[in-house]
């Protein structure tokens, strides 16, 4: 899509323009500043209340958002921009994106405002209504930093009975060129290296330390704004680590590239007390606010490869995340909006469990992974899908509020990329327009993927009472519950037929143990 095609006014030249440039827009690239002329244009930025509580993000969220916004105000400036900064506590700070444009608008006068298009609907919803309520023409331009438009996706979404990720990503790596060969072929032969990326981690391999960066003074200052105003938020500021810089970002990426990446593709999908990062990359914070670009990091990792610094499946794996699953969600959630928030397509509801804030379970593995995302802020893929999850799914919580846990729990997390993840790939809520068949998976799957059963109160061997682990017999209580949905699914034959070969007893056991242990830890059918 060209730029405009939403409808916006043509830059038309001449005027005083204002260009505002939100909090995950952070690329001195951005479109909204592409024509930006020093001697006349104000880049607005403004920091408010509305975006900190839609939900009620992680304290380092927002520490982490806020600094970075202000230190690309600064690297503006230093560039000789005239950049009009709202902060938090400014006194005459409306707290709306749409109050504080308009103060700008009446401060600067300006021939035209100029902003990109924003990562979420509620946003995008705002914008169409500034082109109606505001006193000079408002363009809307075509975020370019994905590799895929907003169009394009549609293009290609079109006349689909599904939207297999795979498909699209042999599309996107055609379009951009990675890994592929002279001839036009996948590198190494073939498109994906999945089955590669699933070894269990070895008892004596050594992990790099994690990349961590210090708070300088604009940061201090920010931590300690949040913790003044935000105290009753979740998460902690104490570890606050992120980079919040264009080039501190690129310092993490570098990491990755020399320390972790060798080993990234093998352990994917493993999972190690005490260690909350492993040999994933923790760039997602850094790309979704604009600090990295989906092709600088695809770049860099393809040029590891070449180098022979990286073997194919960790090059590839991480190739995969970017252009494909990123760019794929991304798609899904634009071409879907507004409905697929409210798909639910298991019927599930119940309460999601205190134990997601306060981390108090018996249950070793779900303690770990809300203990280290109260931490950081961060939890490495399969922690969220199989563990946290996995529980919500086989649970049956209710998709809303799952969804708005992830929303603003994780650094990372906006609705575009978090809510297909939440709805399509975690809870299957909408019916498999993303995945084939749910994620679900009993005590098994995450013993052979971590070691996190060894210091468990549950056993993990046990499959019912008391002391059996959760996951064994939620597994099966989520197949007997689901099983109108479910059972014709070819993807699930296997379960179904194992379930079929079950006693009476044994099935009555579980759903016992299942509602007495849902029960206990408040996972309750909500009201209405
Ligand atoms: C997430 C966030 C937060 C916490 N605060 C701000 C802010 O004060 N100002 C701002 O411009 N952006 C913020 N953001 C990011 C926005 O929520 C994000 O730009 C929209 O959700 C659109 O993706
Ligand atoms: Fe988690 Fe079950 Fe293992 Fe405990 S035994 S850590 S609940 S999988």
């Amino acid at each position: 899509m060209a730029r405009g095609d939403h409808g916006g006014a043509e830059s038309k030249g001449g005027g005083r323009c204002l260009r505002l440039v939100l909090g995950d827009q952070l690329t001195p690239e951005i479109a909204a500043l592409a024509d930006l002329d020093p001697r006349r244009d104000v880049v607005l930025m403004v920091e408010v209340h509305d975006e900190t509580v839609y939900v009620p993000h992680h304290k380092q969220k927002i520490a982490f958002i806020l600094s970075a916004m202000r230190h690309f105000a600064q690297e503006l400036r230093d560039r000789g921009v005239d950049v009009d900064y709202v902060k938090l506590d400014a006194k005459q700070n409306t707290g709306s994106f749409t109050g504080e444009l308009k103060r700008a608008i009446a401060r600067h006068a300006p021939d035209r405002v100029v902003v990109t298009e924003p990562g979420e609907w509620r946003v995008w919803q705002m914008m169409q209504d500034w082109r109606e309520e505001c006193a000079v023409p408002v363009e809307i331009r075509e975020d370019e930093r994905f590799v895929c438009s907003r169009a394009e996706f549609a293009a290609w979404a079109d006349g689909r009975k599904s939207y297999r990720m795979e498909f699209f990503y042999r599309e996107m790596r055609r379009k951009t060129g990675f890994l592929m060969t002279q001839a036009g072929e996948p590198e190494g032969g073939a498109w994906n290296f999945d089955a590669e990326n699933r070894k269990k981690l070895p008892a004596k391999i050594t992990v790099p330390k994690a990349t961590a960066f210090s708070p300088d003074t604009i940061t201090q200052e920010v931590i300690d704004l949040v913790s003044r105003r935000f105290d009753n938020h979740f998460g902690d500021l104490a570890g606050f680590a992120w980079a919040v810089t264009r080039k501190d970002a690129r310092a993490a990426l570098t990491r990755f590239i020399n320390e972790r990446l060798d080993n990234y593709g093998d352990y994917q999908d493993a999972m190690k007390r005490d260690e909350p990062f492993l040999f994933h990359a923790v760039i997602a914070p850094y790309l979704n606010i604009g600090l990295l670009t989906a092709d600088e990091v695809c770049r860099a990792v393809e040029a590891a490869y070449r180098a022979g610094r990286a073997p194919l499946n960790a090059a590839e794996g991480f190739i995969r995340q970017v252009i494909g699953w990123r760019e794929y969600v991304r798609g899904i959630y634009w071409h879907q909006m507004p409905g697929y928030a409210d798909t639910n397509a298991l019927g599930a509801n119940r309460k999601l469990p205190d134990f997601y804030w306060s981390a108090q379970t018996g249950m070793a593995c779900l303690r770990a992974c809300v203990e280290e995302t109260r931490a950081n802020a961060y939890a490495h893929h399969i922690q969220r899908l199989m563990v946290l999850g996995n529980f919500a799914l086989l649970a049956g919580v209710t998709p809303r509020a799952v969804q708005e846990w992830y929303l603003l729990v994780y650094a990372d997390a906006y609705e575009w990329v978090e809510l297909p993840n939440v709805h399509g790939m975690v809870l299957f809520a909408d019916g498999g327009l993303l995945a084939s068949k749910p994620y679900a998976a009993s005590g098994a799957y995450i013993d052979r993927m971590s070691d996190y059963c060894k210091g468990c109160a549950y056993d993990v061997r046990a499959k019912t009472g008391e002391k059996a682990c959760p996951f064994n017999y939620l597994y099966w209580n989520f197949l007997i519950e689901n099983e109108g949905h479910l059972s014709g699914n070819p993807r699930m034959g296997m379960p179904y037929r194992n379930l079929a070969r079950m006693s009476p007893e044994r099935r009555k056991q579980i759903v016992a143990d299942a509602q007495r242990f849902l029960e206990d830890v408040g996972a309750v059918v909500e009201e209405g």
